[in-house]
């Protein structure tokens, strides 16, 4: 079955932890200190694979884990960095934020690649924290947690021109005629189950790309018949084609298809009301001869009442190719003086900076007996000392408010640190004072 959604969960690699030992050599009562860093964990990539054009590989809450680093050794030997994971998407794939629903990539036009989650940082070994006061420190990095995210994949298909109309009215024998696409067509509703494209080459005009997505009922934009779903596939068109059975051959009224199509379609979208859009009659072959030309013409019909609209209104046969290749020649026209961008989804969401973790927040501040000094600990200080340049004034000034406003002093204080005292936030150590 065709799937055009899929909700997965990705996960980065874990940083490997920075080793603590110290060097073992023959006739060197204590070496110095030796472990090596941890290595970096795997980061998440999402790639666009141009032969993918469904979601179906994908199963409900599916987990794509990258590689963990590995943990430093002994010998200043660094741990290896955990492997990336590449997720392969069809070519219009948008990404968002499961929870929200906020756009975090749009898998289009130039972006082929996007790294949604970085690997966690390794750890440094203990080899890194020897001062001159302390000479066998017992102390290494952990490396950085992994992250996890939810994320909802959406296809939405970018094609050019989107055929829309009610089951059977001939939108994919047309799109078989003009181009290589093979649609199923048959003459019972719901032929298509799922967008397909073509391309429509024109010997001397501007080709273009053509979605024919499933027929659209009344109630459609609520989820009846195929549903709403595919409504998705024409957001990004730049024109629609309402293509109606002129003849009213399943006894409706043209009249009231094209403007039900129309309602189904604001209901779902109201931009795509907006976009340009060219009423298609087909099925004139089966118009009465002797109504032809008349006043009773269902075609007249539908001209009066669209014409003063605004709309272009094309009279054909798909079946037998009548009246086909004016339209493509007015289709490719119409769309070389639009704007050559398709619609690209904007970033509503930075999983590297709004990514609330909970357990970010935590830290965890204790007292070393041994050392005599005060050890606060906790990824999101990790992190922080990660971006902070503590050698310089402005450094130093952002760790003090950071650990003032993170209720760090408060706990210190509370443990019975006073001025004078030694705090350590990984490797660093400081001088408690207020
Ligand atoms: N007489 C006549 N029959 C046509 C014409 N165009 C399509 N048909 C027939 O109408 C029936 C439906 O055609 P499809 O192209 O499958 O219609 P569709 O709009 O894609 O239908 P769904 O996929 O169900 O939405 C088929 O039996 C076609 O042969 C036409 O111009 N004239
Ligand atoms: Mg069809």
């Amino acid at each position: 079955m065709f799937v055009d959604k899929a909700k997965i969960v990705v996960q980065s690699g874990k940083g490997g932890n920075g080793h603590i030992s110290f060097r073992r050599e023959k006739f060197v009562p204590a070496g110095g200190p030796d472990g090596g860093d941890g290595g970096w964990g795997g980061s998440v990539y999402f790639i666009v694979d141009e032969g993918m054009n469904t979601l179906g590989d994908f199963g409900h809450m599916q987990k794509y884990a990258a590689g963990n680093g590995e943990d430093g050794k002994a010998k200043r030997m660094a741990g290896r960095k955990g492997d990336d994971l590449y997720i392969k998407v069809p070519e219009g794939t948008v990404i968002k934020e499961a929870e929200s629903g906020k756009v975090i990539v749009d898998m289009s036009g130039d972006c082929r690649e996007y790294c949604i989650l970085k690997g966690g940082k390794g750890g440094l070994g203990n080899q890194h924290f020897a001062t001159p006061t302390m000479q066998a420190p017992k102390y290494a990095q952990p490396g950085q947690p992994s992250r996890t995210l939810t994320v909802q994949l959406e296809l939405k298909v970018i094609a050019d021109v989107g055929l829309v109309g009610f089951p059977n009215v001939g939108k994919s024998t047309l799109l078989s005629i003009v181009s290589h696409a093979k649609p199923e067509i048959a003459n019972y509703h719901f032929t298509t189950l799922s967008p397909i494209l073509g391309v429509v080459d024109l010997p001397d005009a501007r080709g273009f790309v053509m979605a024919d997505i499933p027929g659209i009922i009344e109630g459609a934009a609520e989820g009846k018949g195929l549903g709403h779903e595919f409504l998705a596939h024409i957001e990004r068109c730049k024109l629609l084609i309402n293509v109606v059975d002129a003849a009213g051959s399943e006894g409706r009224n043209p009249v009231e298809d094209i403007n039900t199509i129309n309602e189904e379609l604001a209901k779902y979208n109201i931009d795509l009301t907006e976009k340009v859009q060219i009423i298609v009659c087909n099925k004139v072959d089966l118009i009465p001869q002797d109504l032809r030309g008349t006043e009773l013409d269902p075609v007249a019909l539908i001209r009066r009442e669209f014409e003063p609209k605004g709309y272009r209104i094309f009279e054909i046969s798909a079946a037998t190719n009548t009246g086909v290749r004016e339209l493509m020649y007015y289709i490719s026209d119409q769309l070389s003086k639009m704007p050559d961008k398709t619609k690209v989804y904007a970033q509503e969401y930075n999983p590297e900076t709004d990514f609330v973790n909970t357990d970010d927040a935590r830290f965890t501040v204790t007292y070393d007996e041994d050392e005599e000094i005060y050890v606060v600990e906790g990824p999101a200080i990790e992190k922080m000392l990660g971006y902070t340049n503590l050698d310089t004034e402005k450094g130093l000034a952002f760790l003090q408010r950071f650990i003032e406003d993170s209720g760090i002093t408060a706990k210190l204080k509370e443990l019975g640190c006073v001025e004078g005292d030694t705090v350590r936030l990984y490797g660093h150590t400081f001088e408690f004072y207020e």
